[in-house]
């Protein structure tokens, strides 16, 4: 067995992988719920798309269920998501459901990366590049991606950039991509103040009415989904029910099919 073999199998095959990620349709930020449900949706349309997770695994607060004790609860259109995943559910009560959280991680993952999204691991999102419109306005046109070692480490290190025809913010309560935005293009999100109008306390029911109200593309060419979407459109978080997430995830895979769909037409 050669070592050197074995590097040169992981180096190659990594960047082919990434160098194909350069120039994608849509790049989403963050491997939690809702950006997993997104990229197995879109994937499976045969959309060229790239994950960027931050962290060494993906799942976000899903792994964690609720206060570490790792099941997670969902209502009966999340169940129905969950279906097509083939995660087993158990009904607790009428209305809602019970899901290993793990489960639930690994068959997200599995089935998303299986329909042919390319998921990347250890990497931060540190900015959006941007390019102004026919019609004057700034329009998001990609990720700008760094070793999250590198911002970890406070290292200098000056980042890669990725272009998409759409970007998903799925960064879950910090809203990382939408803060950017408003503060290096200024306060034009389409909220009510232009700016993000941050998360609400606890309540779960709002929280998981709202949320599919808030997945929306809030900048041109930028769509935000999962808890970003209650965080940038004030509403409240909802704790260890997931199937707003999963329902968000789907929902921004459609926002952005049309969008690509109205742009293929236009072209
Ligand atoms: O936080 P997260 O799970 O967001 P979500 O998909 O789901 C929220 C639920 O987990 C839970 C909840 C349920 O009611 O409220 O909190 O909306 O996943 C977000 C992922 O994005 C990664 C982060 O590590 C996490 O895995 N992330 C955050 N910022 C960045 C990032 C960034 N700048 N670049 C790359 N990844």
């Amino acid at each position: 067995m050669d070592e050197v073999l074995i590097s040169r199998a992981i180096m190659e095959s990594y960047f082919k992988n990434f160098l194909d990620a350069l120039d994608v349709e849509v790049a989403i930020a963050g491997a939690g719920p809702s950006g997993m449900t997104a990229a197995y949706y879109l994937a499976r349309e045969g959309v060229k798309i790239a994950v960027f997770e931050r962290q060494l695994r993906v799942g976000g607060g899903m792994p964690g269920g609720g206060m570490m004790f790792n099941c997670i609860v969902v209502q009966e259109e999340g169940r129905r998501v969950l279906d097509e995943f083939e995660v087993r559910t158990k009904k607790y009560k009428d209305g809602l459901y019970v899901a290993h959280a793990l489960e639930a991680v690994s068959a997200l993952c599995l089935k998303a990366i299986k329909a042919g999204a390319n998921i990347f691991n250890l990497i931060s999102v540190e900015d959006v590049m941007i390019r102004e419109s026919a019609s004057g306005r700034d329009v998001i046109t990609g990720l700008v991606l760094n070793w999250s070692a590198v911002s970890w480490s406070k290292l200098h290190v000056d980042p890669l950039t990725v272009r998409s025809r759409v970007v998903i913010d799925a960064t879950g309560h910090d809203g990382e991509v939408c803060r950017i935005v408003s503060r290096k293009i200024g306060p034009r999100l389409r909220t009510s103040t232009g700016d993000i109008m941050g998360e609400k306390s606890m309540w779960s029911e709002k929280g998981e009415r709202e949320i599919l109200e808030n997945t929306k593309e809030v900048y041109p060419g930028l769509i935000v989904a999962g808890m970003a979407a209650n965080a940038v459109f004030g509403s409240p978080r909802m704790g260890a029910i997931f199937g707003g997430m999963l329902l968000s995830g789907k929902r921004a895979a459609e926002i952005a099919l049309e969008k690509l769909r109205v742009e293929r037409l236009l072209k």
